[in-house]
């Protein structure tokens, strides 16, 4: 029960709180509670370690027709992401779902007493008595706290006066959070680290991470938007062993991509946006078994890994980078766990793969300002669950499918600022209720669209992007379209909900 009490109390009021009140949102998003199983593990409901079982490629394409349309042109069975050729990892990779973190239950199970988020049952603990009734666990935690004060040298909130104010019981500074250790009769931990928007900095302005977040051998969260934290993240991150949410946005780490983030296996929650951080994203990133997936405002470059469809990440921002090329195909893997994706604002190219479209749980697809190109692929036509649907400012042309504009709960559609060169009725329609947004392009019965002049020689200039017109009119939800009831929603009349997307409170530097 200890166990599930210092999770549940950590986890529901971390996590969860993070998603849905942090954003202020959340309540249209289900998935949150329920898309992963991982959640209930995590909460103590664990048991089974049934995790995604994902690639059941051909439900939407009964087998036995001998159907030219099923299974689209690409090489037959898709490459479930090979391994990363690259450097030794410091454990196996997840796919096959590695145990949940094994708080292991001390006791058969006692009068079911539901996971509230609510504090530990206050009896007093047999093991250590202590004078000041502080635990070993904690104890243990002053000297590294002290430690990492001394380097503190700007704290413009005064947050450590209550450092210095409550001698050794660091569960009452400000930033720390105890609760009890799992195995331990109910001795109290540290257990999660909040400065967020605490602005610390070190001599310099900078504040070194080692020496500090490592030491803190009982946290399952570090919480640090909007400090100065910079250097490596130590390494030794691998030997927490309940830790799960990482938090350093809005700091000042520089460099590459911390691999050492990689050895936290138990991660959920990896948010390093708005850092200095430079260089590729390695893939065994997407192999973390994470929720949340927060890269944005760096200065990432190159390919966006292959194997980005390997993340079972409900929330992924790549936003306000560099990185170039296309977008990996294998994006479509992620249709049984995907909400979420931010693109916009780098440099990728090419065109949209079709795979795109099997993103079934997709609210929110955003490649705005990036120089891709091609058509817009008929499989859009199955993102049935789609709000935000934003490909303003790229070189987009051709004809807009018109099933697109049908999609129950799409409110905001911009293709501004493309090429394209025809809109049908129903997205005449969409036009007109101001859900989408066609300004800037080459179509020449509506207001507002480029010159003939500047239409004309985007036409003429050779394109090297000659994107695979198969691939294009595949749309992978098609008989399924025809012939399941269910899916009839899609030709009732939208009325569609105004738009709920958690990710764009990613774009800004602070937590609220
Ligand atoms: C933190 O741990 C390292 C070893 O990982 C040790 O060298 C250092 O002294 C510790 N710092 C404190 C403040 O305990
Ligand atoms: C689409 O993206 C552009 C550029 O990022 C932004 O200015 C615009 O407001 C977005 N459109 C919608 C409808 O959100
Ligand atoms: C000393 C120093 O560099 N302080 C900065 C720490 O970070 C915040 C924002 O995250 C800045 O406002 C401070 O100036």
């Amino acid at each position: 029960m200890a166990a599930i009490s210092f999770f549940a109390s950590l986890f529901l009021s971390t996590f969860l709180l993070h998603l849905c009140l942090f954003y202020g949102v959340g309540a249209g998003n289900p998935a949150i509670g329920s898309n992963r199983e991982a959640l209930e593990i995590i909460t103590g409901g664990g048991g089974g370690s049934n995790y995604p079982a994902p690639p059941t490629e051909n439900e939407n394409c009964p087998p036995p027709p001998p159907e030219p349309e099923c299974p689209p042109p690409p090489p037959p069975p898709p490459p479930p992401s090979p391994p990363p050729p690259s450097p030794p990892l410091p454990s196996p990779p997840p796919p096959p779902s590695p145990p949940p973190p094994s708080p292991p239950l001390p006791s058969p199970p006692p009068p079911p007493s539901p996971p509230p988020p609510s504090p530990p049952p206050p009896f007093p603990p047999p093991p250590p008595p202590l004078p000041s009734g502080i635990s070993h666990r904690v104890l243990k935690v002053y000297p590294i706290v002290k430690a990492f004060q001394k380097k503190i040298f700007y704290d413009p909130f005064g947050k450590t006066v209550s450092w210095n104010k409550n001698k050794k019981n660091v569960c009452r500074y400000d930033g720390f959070t105890c609760a009890n250790y799992p195995t331990g009769n109910n001795e109290q931990a540290v257990a999660a680290v909040d400065f967020n928007g605490f602005q610390f900095g070190g001599k310099d302005g900078l504040l070194p991470l080692s020496g500090f977040m490592e030491n803190l051998t009982d946290i399952t969260v570090f919480h640090a938007n909007s400090n100065n934290f910079t250097g490596g993240i130590p390494k030794e991150i691998s030997n927490l062993k309940y830790f799960y949410e990482l938090d350093l946005s809005n700091n000042k780490l520089k460099g590459q991509f911390p691999m050492e983030v990689l050895g936290a296996t138990k991660l959920t929650f990896l948010d390093l946006r708005f850092n200095k951080l430079q260089g590729t994203v390695p893939p065994q990133v997407f192999l973390l078994d994470v929720d949340v997936i927060f890269i944005n405002n760096n200065n990432f470059y190159q390919n966006l890994p292959y194997n980005l469809g390997s993340t079972p990440a409900l929330y992924l921002t790549f936003a306000n980078n560099k990185f170039t090329g296309p977008i990996p195909p294998s994006i479509g893997n992620a249709k049984d766990t995907l909400i979420e994706v931010l693109f916009l604002n780098n440099k990728l190219t090419g065109c949209l793969p079709f795979e795109i479209g099997k993103l079934k749980l997709a609210t929110v697809f955003d490649v705005s300002i990036n120089q891709l190109t091609g058509p817009i692929p008929h499989s859009f036509q199955c993102l049935s669950k789609i709000e935000v649907l934003n490909l303003s400012r790229n070189e987009f042309y051709g004809s807009v499918p018109d099933e697109i504009c049908k999609l129950p709960n799409l409110g905001a559609f911009d293709l501004s600022n493309n090429f394209f060169t025809e809109v049908g009725p129903e997205c005449r329609k969409l036009i007109h209720k101001n859900y989408l947004d066609v300004k800037q392009n080459c179509i020449i019965d509506l207001p507002h669209q480029k010159s003939k002049r500047e239409c004309a020689a985007f036409f003429s200039k050779k394109r090297n992007h000659r994107c695979n017109e198969k691939n294009m009119n595949y749309i992978p939800c098609k008989k399924k379209y025809y012939s399941d009831p269910l899916d009839s929603s899609y030709h009732q009349p939208a009325t569609v909900p105004a738009p709920s997307p958690l990710s764009y409170g990613a774009l800004k530097p602070h937590r609220p």
